[in-house]
């Protein structure tokens, strides 16, 4: 009976990491199952400073999907953050590239591409980007961005 009821609590705790993992996730901001929408960052790993996010857009023939106004907002996993946007222009092969992108801090970032197709149809797509390298101080000082001493990381 006392190994039934480990197992019972395994079960339990198991649950629970499941549903916060679906919660973490906003599926109700995803694309359109039709669409498929992929971000990725430049420089990869991803520091603090200037950064390029390029979101390529696909519909379900996997052909690109051009015409769209895409713009790219970066939120970080705790309050108090002021977002990061820039606009996504078309490069060619459905694939927007940011302009003016910057990870003002380092941490844990949540990017996500707001794109409004050519016919009016907007939805979004979100992604963790966990761990962008830098000064993990929080300090909110938006100005010294030369400082990528690596301390111990
Ligand atoms: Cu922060």
């Amino acid at each position: 009976m006392r190994q039934f009821s480990r197992g019972l609590v395994l079960l339990a705790v198991v649950a629970v990491l499941t549903v916060g993992v679906a919660c973490g996730r906003s599926a109700s901001s995803e694309a359109p199952s039709n669409y498929q929408v992929t971000l990725a960052v430049e420089p990869s790993p991803a520091a603090v400073g200037p950064a390029t996010v390029t979101v390529t857009i696909r519909d379900q023939d996997n052909a690109p999907v051009t015409g769209a106004t895409v713009e790219v907002e970066g939120n970080m996993s705790h309050a108090g953050m002021k977002p990061v946007f820039a606009d996504a222009h078309h490069q060619g092969d459905g694939q927007y590239v940011t302009e003016g992108f910057e990870f003002t801090m380092g941490g844990d970032w949540i990017l996500t591409a707001r794109v409004t197709l050519a016919d009016g149809t907007s939805f979004e797509h979100s992604e963790d980007l966990p761990g962008v390298h830098g000064d993990d101080k929080h300090n909110g000082d938006h100005g010294d961005h030369d400082d990528h001493e690596d301390a111990g990381h």
